[in-house]
Parts: C-alpha cells; sequence; structure tokens
C-alpha cells in the first residue's frame, strides 16, 4: 500500500492528481507543515529535506514531487511518452527538468517575498517576479500549438504544472487568464477531470492550521523568524 505523505500546496497537489489519475490505491497521510510536523524524526529519515510531498510503496521511499511523479508513472506505465519513444522521452525529461529547476523554485520566491516576507526586500520580490514570469511565458510558448506540454498526449508535465496553476495570480500580481490564455486552456482542460476534482477535494478532509502565525513562521521561514525577532522586518 502507498502511503502519501503531504498537504494542500502546490508540490503535494500534482502528487495527489497523479494518485487519483492511476487509480492507485493509497493512504493519505496529513504533514501539517504549519505546526512543524515536516521536522518530526519519522518524517524527516523520510525525506531529509523535511518538506511535502513524500511516498512510501512498500520498501520504496521516494520524495520531490518531480521525482514522485517520474517513479509513478513508471510504475504505472502511464503518462509516459508512448512504445518507449526516445525522443518523446528527451522531450519529457527536458521539460519535467525545466519546471523542477524553474517554474517551482522562482514561484516559490515570488510567493515568498510578494506575500510571507512582503516588503523585506524589493529588489528579491522583482527578481524572482520577473524569473517567474519568464519561466511561465516558456510554458504559455510552448502550449501555443499543442494540447499539452509533450504535445497530443497528457502526461506528467501537464500534472507537474497544474498544482502552481490557481496560485499564478498571485506569484506575479497579474490576471493569468488575460495573460497566459494557453496556459488557462490547460488548467482548464485538466481542472474539468473527476481526478483532478478529487485532489482538490483530498486537503478539505484533514484539518490542516491555516494561519501564517509567528509559529507558523517558525517552522516554515526560521531566517524570517529571526529577522522578526531582530524587528528588522515591516
Ligand atoms: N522540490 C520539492 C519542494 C517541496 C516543497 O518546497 N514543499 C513545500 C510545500 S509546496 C513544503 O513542504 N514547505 C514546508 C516548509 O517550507 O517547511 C518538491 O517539488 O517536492
Amino acid at each position: 500500500m502507498i502511503h502519501f505523505y503531504f498537504n494542500a500546496a502546490p508540490n503535494p497537489m500534482k502528487v495527489a492528481l497523479m494518485l487519483e489519475e492511476t487509480g492507485l490505491a493509497y493512504t493519505p497521510v496529513p504533514v501539517d507543515t504549519k505546526k512543524g510536523q515536516q521536522h518530526s524524526a519519522e518524517f524527516s529519515a523520510l525525506n531529509p529535506n523535511r518538506r511535502v510531498p513524500a511516498l512510501i510503496d512498500g520498501d520504496v521511499a521516494v520524495f520531490d514531487s518531480k521525482a514522485i511523479l517520474l517513479y509513478l508513472a513508471e510504475k504505472t506505465g502511464q503518462f509516459l511518452p508512448e512504445n518507449g519513444d526516445l525522443v518523446a522521452r528527451g522531450q519529457l525529461l527536458s521539460w519535467l527538468f525545466f519546471i523542477a529547476s524553474g517554474i517551482g523554485p522562482y514561484s516559490g520566491q515570488a510567493v515568498h517575498f510578494g506575500h510571507i516576507a512582503k516588503g523585506t526586500s524589493a529588489y528579491a520580490l522583482a527578481r524572482y517576479r520577473y524569473e517567474a514570469e519568464r519561466h511561465w511565458q516558456i510554458i504559455e510558448d510552448r502550449l501555443a500549438d499543442r494540447a499539452y506540454l509533450l504535445g497530443a498526449q497528457y502526461t506528467i508535465l501537464d500534472m507537474a504544472v497544474w498544482g502552481w496553476a490557481p496560485r499564478i495570480d498571485a506569484i506575479l500580481d497579474l490576471d493569468s487568464k488575460q495573460r497566459f490564455p494557453n496556459i488557462t486552456r490547460l488548467m482548464e482542460d485538466l481542472d474539468a477531470r473527476p481526478a483532478a476534482q478529487r485532489a482538490r477535494e483530498l486537503p478539505t478532509r484533514f484539518p490542516f492550521k491555516e494561519e501564517m502565525d509567528i509559529e507558523a513562521i517558525a517552522h516554515m521561514y526560521p531566517t524570517l523568524h529571526a529577522l522578526k525577532g531582530a524587528g528588522a522586518s515591516s
């Protein structure tokens, strides 16, 4: 039986979508990061990075959302290029690593400096918003003449960007429907899928802490917590 360690944040949500799409049986295990549960001995043994998502499948432990997507795709043979097509596999790996190293980190930092640590650094906010928008533009352009990121086939690449979709406006401080019509079209396509609706519903079954209070900041952003303690934040 698969155990899926998650919360409602973008990276766990893409794995929730994959689990629902494949129909694999799994036990959801909530990790309330605002309460510091990512730092427990049990969880940090599973994921030394102390971030969600993570997954246990029998003897196999996997952490990092894109690694889990690839693991589940290879396990089930679903949502990967068909018939061992190496040209398509090269494209899939390129885009998967582009999302992992660009979309995720820059979007995360743009949210951080725009919302969580608002007012601490105008330059950091400008840089991360610029880079996040540049990366999202590359995804937008890729979708100009394709239904999905790989081409005609829905794959883990589309799931990897879906996790971020509801937050693009807040990340970039713009109207994504106008700015990114191709991304909007893809996200609406995915949102309409029953698996996506089940994935979005999953976290609502658990009482995750909502407030980003000083306790949550201490668990998730210790450097910001130290800054606030020093009275230097605004
Ligand atoms: N590269 C990792 C990033 C994981 C990550 O940053 N997860 C966030 C939620 S989206 C988290 O666990 N945050 C808790 C914390 O910062 O303590 C992945 O894609 O899984």
